[in-house]
């Protein structure tokens, strides 16, 4: 057997600039089950002209992106559909765990709304059998007409299998995160414990988190020559127990490693007094979901966060040496004022490096579902964060000007020019 592995991708603003460029680990986790079955795999990804080896027929396809690249994986379905007409397309992954009912298009034969990597391997080893019986997490086509749906799988714990890093250590001068270069990603839990209100990520695995087992984790660190290691957990720490495992494990590896996580205001306040412990364990840059900097909005998200606290997590990240990325959020609401006030915080805080995003409901979450009546666009592409998916309160062209605007102190960041620099 032959199988194809595909990272369907779109262009967005943000890929223009590629700020970020990282391996597509998914890919690589399923790569890793092919390879333990001996199966030969080939993994595509245009990001990294990856292509189709010419001489090669896949007996299967597995496609996998993000919601941006929503038709487009329903289109690369029929496209590989009509390219070889004997092919099983499988498709999953993030966007497809929360949204599997979109993907019951003709030209696909199974859609995979689990994490599980158990069930990939037991779907691939039906199709080598010919064997019809459905599976657990998988939705397929029957006599290629009706859809078979299966329930929603939930896992209680995490499998333990590592991905494949022979990628990596191929294109690890290519990876970075802004300046930072020879970048892995790790992968520690599943989902979130916390309930913001726009989140998609809390919806993974059915809502159930999963936290991850830091010793895992750091063995799998100690296994990868990389310069920085970005654990791209929605919480690297949930409470203080994790935070002085983590700490504890590295200090008995001693450990040389550079981390960059995601942690909340509303932790790194807390537990100030870790700070210092943690930036001895290696976390070099702590990304931090601001959203808003007023408490009505931040109450609005059920972010379960104070702004008044923000400046004090700033100060400290910076008497600690610890790098930030600010996370901040606007909404198709905004006016000048609340614009202007947005501005002046990262002015007065003298925030380096910071995202804005535009307010966009994902499908599969409950604000999608209450303002969808409201989306001024349906084109998937459109859903990255950084267009207009609700009527603005302002006029579009304003608000545009205004969210760019908001971006131009990027332009005074050491960091920034070093990344520009650089490419
Ligand atoms: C790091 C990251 C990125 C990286 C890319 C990472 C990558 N792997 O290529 C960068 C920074 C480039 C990126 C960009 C974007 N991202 Co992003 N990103 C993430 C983040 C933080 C982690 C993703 C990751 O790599 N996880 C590690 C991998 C191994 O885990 P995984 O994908 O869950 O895969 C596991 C399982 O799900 C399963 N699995 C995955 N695929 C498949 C397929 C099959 C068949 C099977 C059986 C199983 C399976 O196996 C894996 C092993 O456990 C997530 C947050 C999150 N909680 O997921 C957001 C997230 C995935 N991103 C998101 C979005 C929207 C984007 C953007 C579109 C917009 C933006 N501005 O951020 C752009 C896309 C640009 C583009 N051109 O496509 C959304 C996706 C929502 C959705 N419904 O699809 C998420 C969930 C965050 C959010 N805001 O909700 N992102
Ligand atoms: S925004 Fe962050 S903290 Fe809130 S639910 Fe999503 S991942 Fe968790």
């Amino acid at each position: 057997m032959i199988v194809f592995l595909k990272k369907v991708r779109v262009k967005t603003i943000f890929s223009t600039f590629e700020p970020v460029v990282v391996e597509p680990l998914e890919l690589f986790y399923l790569k890793s089950v092919l390879n333990n079955m001996n199966i030969e795999n080939h993994v595509i990804d245009a990001l990294f002209k990856l292509k189709e080896p010419s001489a090669v027929i896949p007996d299967v396809v597995v496609l996998t992106g993000y919601n941006v690249a929503e038709n487009e994986i329903i289109k690369q379905a029929k496209y590989y559909k009509l390219r070889y007409p004997e092919v099983k397309v499988i498709v999953g992954g993030v966007h497809i765990q929360g949204n599997s009912d979109l993907f019951h298009s003709d030209a696909i034969d199974y859609v995979c709304h689990t994490q599980s990597l158990s069930t990939f391997k037991e779907l691939i080893n039906k199709i080598i059998m010919n064997n019809e019986s459905p599976i657990a997490g998988v939705d397929y086509q029957k006599n290629n007409s009706t859809w078979n749906i299966s329930n929603k799988v939930v896992l209680e714990t995490k499998e333990f299998i590592n991905p494949d890093r022979s990628f990596f250590n191929q294109y690890s001068h290519k990876l970075r995160y802004l300046e930072k270069r020879n970048v892995a990603l790790i992968k520690g839990s599943i989902g979130c414990p916390y309930n913001c209100s726009y989140c998609y990520c809390k919806l993974l695995n059915n809502g159930n988190y999963i936290k991850a087992n830091y010793k895992e984790i750091i063995d799998e660190m100690e296994s990868i020559d990389a310069d920085y290691f970005w654990i791209v957990d929605d919480v690297l720490f949930s409470s203080r127990s994790d935070a002085l495992e983590f700490i504890e494990l590295i200090k008995v590896k001693n450990l040389k490693k550079k981390i960059i996580g995601y942690l909340r205001a509303d932790f790194i306040l807390r537990e100030k007094d870790l700070l210092p412990f943690l930036k001895e364990a290696g976390l070099i840059e702590i990304i931090v979901g601001f959203e808003a900097t007023d408490n009505d909005e931040l109450n609005k998200y059920q972010k379960a966060t104070n702004a008044l606290d923000y400046p004090e997590v700033i100060t400290l990240l910076n008497i600690y040496d610890i790098d930030l990325t600010a996370l901040f959020m606007v909404q198709p609401e905004y006016t000048l004022r609340d614009f202007m006030k947005l501005y002046r915080f990262i002015k007065n805080n003298n925030i380096d490096v910071y995202t804005v995003s535009i307010l966009t409901p994902i499908k599969g979450t409950q604000d999608y579902n209450l303002l969808k009546d409201k989306l001024i666009v349906d084109n998937p592409e459109k859903f990255d964060f950084l267009h207009l998916v609700l009527k603005s309160r302002l006029p579009k062209w304003l608000f545009y000007m205004l969210f760019y605007g908001v971006h131009v102190r990027l332009l005074t960041s050491k960091r920034v020019w070093k990344y520009i620099s650089r490419r």
